[in-house]
């Protein structure tokens, strides 16, 4: 009650952002901030969907939480100050939403609605509920408005820089109306330039039936003792314009107007032109931009010869005020710093900032993702296969053809070796256990070391070694059973000379007919001849022949260095291979326990050789027997 009626937005307004708008809440935060605003001018956010919650905001560099509520009557309860909604709901929802805005008039006096869409007869029915109450709405179909140095509706005025080179962060002594968000930009520029700047502007949307209309915001500002100097910038369409003339003519407004209705160039065109706005479009003669310029002029509003001469008539009316003393200009703040976004000066080259992550095989920022900056869709046409897209991501460059078929070879051999071996058999309990497929994969594959499957960097590290430093086969075997060593590679559970592994018999064939040179694998064999003379099973097992032949295939395939290759096997991409190969079968395995409803494991006793000493105190020697069952 005791705001004047002319005054509707301060350096005190609170208002509802009403949908989820982060973007345009951060703005108005951000405007209050450059402002020195004490309070920020967002209380709440209002969003039917999802229940109350907070979300995070920046106050200039600090973060700060802002509440989001369910429903306007909670929060309305909560901020008895707010007395403006910002009404970001669509077409479909505006209407509804509107008028549970209007039902707490008097509190809400001011309601911004943006949608655009709008059907007219809802737009009339709002106009006169707001009307009725003494709401003052602007919109629909507009981005709002802005008091400079108080409050911004929304998205108005752009961005931060566009704002602070239009000095929107203090008051100036000129108030404009228009109709679009981009008419308002253009006034901001203008008037910051040819004046002291832009006491308050509104943009009251494009439609033929706006919430608020020129002469409302235009009687405002008369009205309003600190804006000495108005602005109408109108356009083709309707007949609003007339009702400004008509109120200079009738001396209801008397402080300064400078005016111009854009659409002149509509006589160009041999049709009618519809413009850009839903109201854009003359009728009739009367509400051509030409006749409404001409009707301004002659009630004795300023309008240019053109809209080019704008800036001019502003500049020559601005300079008459400060000479009679009706404006006093201002010492010039300092302009406001503005917090800008991290990601936006990134984008602007004004910051850099080490990156906590180097990654240099893939990239998914463009339209299109690269592998070791290869197209996805070059990967198809020249059907690289998986062995392909395995040396563009491990190794950044693509291999000769039977190095990616060697690749894949090995991957189809170590799919699955059947549900005995170790990972399987973790694979398989731990589905059983009712565990999901990642945990099942993942406690397979943590089985996969030195013993299982996961010899392979080992061996090729052992053998180039042994070769490298020219021992002989018989001098590398006597050098590791000496130091109680393993070779890494040799030796398998099942299989032997007389029980060859195909697996290995297969790649070794590959090798032998596509390779340049095996002499690690040759090496490699010379041992097995020693090993298997010692014991059947001590073969070159499948992790020993594909870490040699790889070693062999990196050291003379031309595409590695020799320190890279030395530094493929010390990094454990080898045992890489039979991981990725392997996977394939513990998924088998998870899905077909899945497939067979197989309920949980537990081990039989009976499997089980339970050697615990007979009581405490007894000696250790004296064990219960190997098959005597607990309990029995
Ligand atoms: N001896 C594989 O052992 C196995 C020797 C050795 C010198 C050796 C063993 C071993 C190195 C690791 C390795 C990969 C544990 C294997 C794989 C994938 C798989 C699996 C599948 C699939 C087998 C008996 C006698 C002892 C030992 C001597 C044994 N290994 N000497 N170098 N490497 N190898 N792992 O049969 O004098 O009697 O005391 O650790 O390459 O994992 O299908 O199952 O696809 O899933 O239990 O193929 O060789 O032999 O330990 O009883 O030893 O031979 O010193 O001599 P065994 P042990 P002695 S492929």
């Amino acid at each position: 009650a005791d705001k004047p009626w002319y005054s509707r937005f301060s350096h005190e307004t609170r208002s509802f952002v009403y949908g989820m708008q982060p973007r345009a809440v951060q703005g108005m935060l951000d405007f209050d901030f450059i402002c020195k605003r004490s309070t920020p001018s967002v209380a709440a956010m209002v969003y039917p969907f999802g229940g109350n919650h907070m979300q995070k905001f920046y106050w200039g560099t600090q973060e700060m939480l802002i509440p989001v509520f369910k429903t306007l009557a909670s929060a309305i309860e909560q901020f008895p100050e707010v007395d403006t909604v910002v009404n970001f709901a669509s077409c479909r929802s505006v209407y509804d939403s509107t008028m549970e805005m209007l039902a707490h008039a008097p509190q809400i006096r001011n309601v911004a609605i943006i949608a655009e869409g709008v059907p007219e007869r809802h737009a009339r029915r709002l106009l006169f509920e707001a009307e009725a109450k003494q709401v003052l709405i602007i919109g629909p179909a507009t981005v709002g408005g802005i008091k400079p140095g108080c409050f911004k509706i929304g998205n108005t005025g752009g961005m931060m820089d566009n704002i602070v080179s239009s000095k929107l962060y203090r008051p100036g002594s000129v108030a404009y109306v228009s109709k679009s968000g981009g008419m308002s930009n253009e006034l901001n520029n203008i008037i910051s330039r040819a004046t002291n700047g832009v006491y308050e502007g509104v943009a009251i949307g494009g439609d033929r039936y706006p919430g608020s209309t020129f002469i409302d915001h235009l009687l405002r500002y008369e009205a309003d003792p600190n804006c000495k100097m108005l602005v109408l910038l109108g356009e083709v369409g309707g007949v609003e314009e007339y009702k400004v003339a008509q109120a200079v003519r009738d001396g209801q407004i008397k402080k300064p107007v400078i005016a111009w209705c854009i659409g002149t160039c509509a006589k160009m065109f041999q049709t009618e032109v519809q413009f850009g706005h839903a109201g854009a479009l003359a009728n009739s003669d009367s509400e051509t931009a030409d006749a409404k310029n001409n009707a301004l002029r002659e009630a004795g509003v300023i309008v240019p010869p053109t809209f080019e001469d704008m800036p001019a008539a502003l500049a020559e009316v601005y300079a008459k005020l400060v000479a009679n003393g009706t404006v006093v200009p201002q010492p010039e703040p300092e302009a406001p710093k503005i917090p800008i976004d991290y990601a936006w000066a990134q984008e602007l080259g004004l910051i850099r900032k080490p990156a906590s992550f180097v990654s240099t095989i893939c990239d998914d920022r463009g339209q299109e993702l690269l592998y070791a900056g290869m197209r996805i869709s070059d990967v198809f046409k020249e059907e690289i296969g998986i062995g392909g897209v395995l040396s563009l991501l491990w190794f950044k460059r693509r291999l000769p053809g039977y190095a990616s078929k060697f690749i894949e070879m090995v991957l189809m051999l170590t799919a699955d070796h059947g549900p005995a071996v170790s990972g399987a058999h973790n694979t398989i309990v731990t589905s059983r256990a009712g565990k999901d497929l990642v945990s099942s994969l993942c406690s397979g594959l943590l089985t996969i070391g030195d013993r299982f499957g996961g010899a392979l960097d080992g061996a090729a590290a052992m053998f180039s070694n042994a070769y490298d430093q020219s021992l002989t086969p018989r001098e590398f075997v006597d050098t590791m059973r000496r130091q109680n060593k393993l070779i890494l590679g040799i030796g398998h559970k099942i299989k032997s000379r007389n029980n060859p592994d195909l697996r290995v018999s297969i790649i070794k064939e590959f090798a032998k007919r596509h390779f340049p040179a095996t002499p690690i694998l040759d090496y490699a064999l010379a041992v097995e001849q020693i090993t298997t003379s010692k014991k059947d099973n001590l073969i070159l097992n499948v992790d020993g022949a594909i870490a040699v032949l790889f070693v062999d295939l990196v050291r003379h395939s031309g595409a590695f260095s020799r320190e890279e290759a030395d530094e493929y096997s010390r990094i454990g991409t080898l045992n890489g291979l039979f991981v990725l190969g392997r996977s394939i079968g513990f998924i088998g395995h998870y899905l077909d326990q899945k497939r067979l409803k197989q309920g949980l494991y537990r081990h039989p006793w009976d499997d089980i050789s339970y050697l615990i000493p007979e009581s405490a105190g007894q000696s250790q020697r004296t064990f219960v027997g190997a098959n005597k069952v607990a309990g029995k």
